[in-house]
């Protein structure tokens, strides 16, 4: 890409801030002719490939992955009521093979539950067989109506990690909603993303489940952002697609079973709260370059330089780190600029100064500069990762404290909503939910809120003044 100057806009403005740094830090190509539909730039699915890395780790640990069809038979997707209602305005259909219309309609998974269920019916025949746990990352599709954007919302999802599991018990299959959400809470700590767990309202829950444990980001315009759902399925799915097993007094039982999915928002979260008014500036862990090594060429000693910032470079690798020499011929603040707006970590200037000091200057993407001495770099250099790390998540820890407020009276709700999310009492009727949002129009994100920057307390509901429970209120996306 070409332009390596100007300003991005502010991150206060964050749309437009937000629209910006998926070009320039060359996350997405928007320009590609479907709406919804967008490009990974080999830079940004550099970013989502060791992000989706961790997250295949995390499931690797007592989940197995599989890889299912795209294409659902019309008579398998019909088979859920509530699946349909809540799917049937989303999905696009294949009608045709060539010129022939088909004798059964094939739809573009939206989610899979309809294409992996009937072979669940096949696969599970006895209590030995249970807990199953599978998941598998793929791409669906969703004729969404709703304003599309980038890695927010998707007409084509490309990166949906989806798991389904199977368990005996409807207990069992709660508990494995509670592991299922320790799993996303490790995933995005590890993102250094600070989330709000709730349970969604009734209303709001995945077509088909008992219930819906939802994990929300707030993002930089106080805006909410669903991160990941855990839903409880009950033995909704395994009725209507007959997954039963025997148990060990030989009868046959239905099973219960969970769903939980994360998609490419957790890149947007990832940008948009560590992102700054420079650019990017990622977790290393995910960083598709750790480190850039930038020679300083002045005077007479450029060939020294050059070739003791290789050397620098090399050391590194073989630390396992990943780093990236620049040595392309333009002023080295068109690489800083470069680089910063890249989000990569750390940055190590290496002039004549330097060199004579057997050190290089480092200078973190988190703000601050030291020196690391040449000899010892790799170590050296992994401390300063790690801090770079601990910077970020404090950071984004912080705001999100700031981001969230009490709020006693309706009155006061759109004030607290102007710094992001509410936390109110709430009786639990719909009819109260309505209107909070007919006042504000904010959404009661959830209940049985679970995050530390969350006083839960029995207040009034905040719309009746009957007794109510801790609820969050916000704007999302
Ligand atoms: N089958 C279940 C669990 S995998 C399911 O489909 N749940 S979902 O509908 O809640 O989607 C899982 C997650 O995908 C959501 O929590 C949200 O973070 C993300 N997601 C949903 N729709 C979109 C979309 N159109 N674009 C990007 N991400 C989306
Ligand atoms: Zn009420």
């Amino acid at each position: 890409m070409d332009d390596d100057t100007g300003a991005l806009p502010s991150r206060t403005d964050f749309s437009n801030w937000y629209n910006e740094i998926l070009w320039r830090a060359e996350i997405m190509d928007v320009r590609y002719p479907v709406k919804g539909l967008y490009v990974w730039f080999p830079f940004g699915f550099g970013i989502r490939k060791r992000t989706y890395g961790l997250l295949r780790d995390l499931l690797d640990r007592d989940h197995e992955e599989t890889l299912f069809p795209l294409l659902i038979p019309e008579t398998e997707f019909m088979k859920e009521a509530e699946h349909i209602k809540g799917f049937e305005d989303e999905v696009y259909w294949v009608t045709h093979g060539g010129l022939s219309p088909l004798d059964v309609k094939l739809a573009l998974r939206p989610t899979s539950e309809t294409a992996i269920y009937p072979m669940y019916a096949l696969w599970v025949r006895s209590h030995a067989d249970l807990p199953l746990k599978y998941y598998q990352i793929v791409n669906t599709f969703r004729y969404e109506t709703k304003h599309t954007r980038p890695l927010i919302r998707l007409r084509e999802i490309t990166s949906f990690k989806e798991a389904h599991t199977v368990h005996a018990t409807w207990e069992e299959a709660a508990a494995q909603v509670e592991d299922a959400v320790a799993l996303y809470r490790e995933f995005y700590d590890r993102l250094g993303i600070p989330v709000l767990v709730s349970k969604r309202p009734d209303w709001d829950k995945f077509p088909g489940a008992d219930y819906t444990i939802a994990v929300d980001c707030v993002m930089p315009d106080g805006r909410t952002l669903q991160i990941g759902t855990a839903h409880h399925l009950g033995d909704h799915f395994s009725r209507t697609f007959e997954i039963t097993y025997e148990d060990r007094d030989g009868e046959q039982r239905l099973a219960f079973q969970t769903c939980y999915g994360i998609s490419e928002r957790s890149i947007a979260a990832l940008i948009s709260l560590h992102g700054d008014d420079r650019g990017l500036v990622l977790p290393p862990e995910v960083a598709p370059v750790q480190v850039v090594v930038v020679p300083i060429i002045v005077g007479k000693r450029g060939d020294e330089i050059r070739s003791a910032s290789r050397k620098l470079a090399g050391m590194l690798e073989g630390a396992g780190i990943r780093v990236r020499l620049d040595d392309r011929d333009i002023r080295p603040g068109a690489k800083y600029y470069h680089w910063e707006m890249r989000g990569v970590p750390v940055r190590l200037e290496l002039g004549p100064r330097d060199l004579d000091a057997g050190v290089a200057t480092a200078v973190l993407r988190t703000g601050g500069r030291t020196t690391v001495p040449l000899d010892e770099c790799g170590e050296e250099v992994r401390r300063l990762l790690e801090q770079v790390m601990k910077t970020i998540r404090q950071a984004a820890a912080d705001r999100l404290a700031a981001q969230i407020r009490t709020a006693d009276v309706l009155t006061d709700l759109d004030e607290v909503l102007k710094h992001g999310v509410a936390v109110v009492g709430w009786c639990g009727d719909r009819a109260c939910a309505d209107r909070i949002e007919e006042e504000t129009g904010a959404a009661v994100l959830g209940v049985e809120v679970r995050s530390p920057l969350v006083e839960v307390r029995e207040g009034a509901c905040i719309a009746c003044g009957r007794a109510g429970t801790t609820a969050l209120v916000g704007r999302s996306y």
